[in-house]
């Protein structure tokens, strides 16, 4: 029987392990499948953590979300076909959750799928090689409690790592003298640690614009974004403005090139992540940017150069955890000889096709579309269930409307599920004066999670 590895038990590891299940439940002939995850529990970047720097073994967190974060798109444009919203809390909820009841979902799944089994938690992936003369990988993993390490034969491997864990950290002249806290978006926990004071945020994409909102929201006096190229441009709430790049820091004091001034306790590098697979033999490596079709991926997927090893979720990403699925299905579909894979200049046609498409695209309604389109090609060959893709990408585009109408309101928006129909309700409580994030007050006093132990 053939042996598939599968790296990280975050939402697209989680998605691969529920692809086999229910192709095993369907009466497929399934290979082995084992999943090593490093942490101590299931959910990936959705598995909140306290901690910043190193972990408890000495590895770099993993963790890059912080409290009080809620989903920044609609909830019904990652929905599992097969796992739907109302499914798993038995009724309809509102569009934009927050951080516990997403992972909440996540992990109803997984439970109910029944794919933990497969899970060796505690226990880091090495280092990856291929054996050229067995055509198999030799994985290498630690079990970090004891610090043992062994290495085992797999005829495939699966990486499902994620890309938002390795910080691109810029330097400015003067942060080595600022006398307040300069850290990454990957450190960033508490809003209300900046409670009162002047924050100075670097960047002008999703960690810029949240972070800036929620410091704000939970007491920030000011803050300020720098931005290196373009201003998101919204209509911010007294206190938030927008200055182009930083050019130094004096003390305190921040000068940006437009020549003005602010001076600024602490500073938030919003500076985006790198791809880092330090445990991937370098001819296995993927290289790439945040980008919408990375170089090398047949279907986003597949690493050409070795088709029997697969990638997951290393796009940038509109669609998320749907996107994942369809990955996962079209992954597990290749392995069980479901769906073949043409020579290698057909696939590396395919792929500069899609990327002659990426270079055009023109902004965010572009991207949406593009990134629809493909979800739309990897969904035709699987029997992932189908749902109304064309809503999906009708809500990205509102969404996208109602982030220009009101960036403090853009979550006090409901819409309709892709998959069921459902319409969502409205939150109780306004995103901008809901102070709480926790599951029990989202979901409304009394009512408990769906979650099915
Ligand atoms: P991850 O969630 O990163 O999981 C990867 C897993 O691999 C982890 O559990 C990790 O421990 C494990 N791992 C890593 N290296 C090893 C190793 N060597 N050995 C063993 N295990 C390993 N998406 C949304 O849909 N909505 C949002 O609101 C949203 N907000 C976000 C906010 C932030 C701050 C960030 C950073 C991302 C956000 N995302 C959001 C996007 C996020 O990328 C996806 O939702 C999702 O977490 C990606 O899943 P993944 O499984 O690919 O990666
Ligand atoms: P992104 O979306 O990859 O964006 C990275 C940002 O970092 C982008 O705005 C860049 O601006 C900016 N950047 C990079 N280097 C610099 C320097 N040196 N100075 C100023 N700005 C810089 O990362 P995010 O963290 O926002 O989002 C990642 C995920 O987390 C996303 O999926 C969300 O759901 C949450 P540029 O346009 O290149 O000038």
């Amino acid at each position: 029987m053939s042996r598939v590895a599968i790296i990280g038990a975050g939402p697209s590891g989680l998605a691969q392990l529920h692809a086999f299940e229910q192709a095993g439940l369907a009466g497929a002939d399934v290979p082995e499948v084992v999943c090593f995850e490093k942490q101590s529990d299931w959910g990936g970047l959705w598995n909140y953590t306290w901690r910043t720097g190193l972990d408890e073994h000495g590895d770099p967190v993993h963790g890059s979300m912080y409290r009080y974060l809620w989903s920044n798109g609609p909830k019904e444009c990652l929905e599992f076909a097969d796992y739907t919203f109302d499914e798993h809390f038995g009724g309809p909820i509102p569009s934009f959750p927050p951080r516990e009841v997403l992972y909440d979902y996540i992990t109803g799944r997984a439970k109910k799928s029944g794919v933990r089994q497969y899970i060796h938690f505690d226990t880091a992936v090495r280092w990856i090689a291929y054996d050229e003369a067995r055509g198999t990988f030799e994985v290498t993993v630690e079990s970090r409690a004891d610090k043992s390490t062994r290495t085992e034969e797999f005829d495939w491997v699966i990486v499902g790592t994620g890309h938002f864990s390795t910080p691109n950290f810029p330097e400015y002249p003067g942060f080595s003298t600022f006398p307040g806290r300069v850290l990454h978006s990957h450190d960033f926990r508490d809003a209300g640690e900046f409670a009162g004071k002047d924050l100075l945020i670097l960047g002008n994409s999703y960690s810029a614009e949240d972070i800036a909102l929620q410091s704000l929201k939970y007491g920030a006096e000011s803050v300020t974004i720098s931005y290196r190229t373009s201003p998101m441009g919204f209509g911010w709430p007294e206190g938030v403005s927008e200055v182009p790049g930083l050019d130094r820091v004096e003390g305190r004091t921040a000068y940006f090139a437009d020549g003005s001034t602010r001076d600024v306790d602490a500073i938030v590098l919003c500076t985006g992540y790198r791809h880092h697979f330090p445990f991937i033999e370098e001819a296995l490596r993927l290289r790439t940017g945040n980008q919408l079709y990375p170089e090398k991926l047949y279907k986003g997927v597949v690493w050409t150069p070795n088709p029997k090893l697969m990638y997951l979720a290393m796009q940038d990403q509109y669609y998320t955890f749907s996107m994942f699925d369809a990955q996962a299905f079209y992954v597990r579909d290749v392995i069980l000889g479901r769906i073949a894979l043409p020579e290698p200049d057909a696939m590396q046609a395919d792929i500069a096709s899609w990327r002659a498409r990426q270079d055009t695209l023109a902004g965010p309604m572009d991207d949406i579309d593009f990134q629809t389109d493909y979800l739309r090609d990897l969904m035709k060959p699987t029997d992932y269930p189908a749902f109304d893709l064309d809503l999906a990408r009708q809500h990205f585009a509102t969404w996208e409307h109602h982030k220009e109408e009101s960036i403090t309101g853009y979550r006090d928006r409901s819409f309709a599920s892709p998959c069921t129909g459902t319409v969502a309700p409205l939150h109780h409580t306004p995103w901008w004066e809901e102070l709480d994030d926790s599951l029990a007050t989202f979901l409304g006093s009394g009512r408990v999670s769906g979650d099915v132990n």
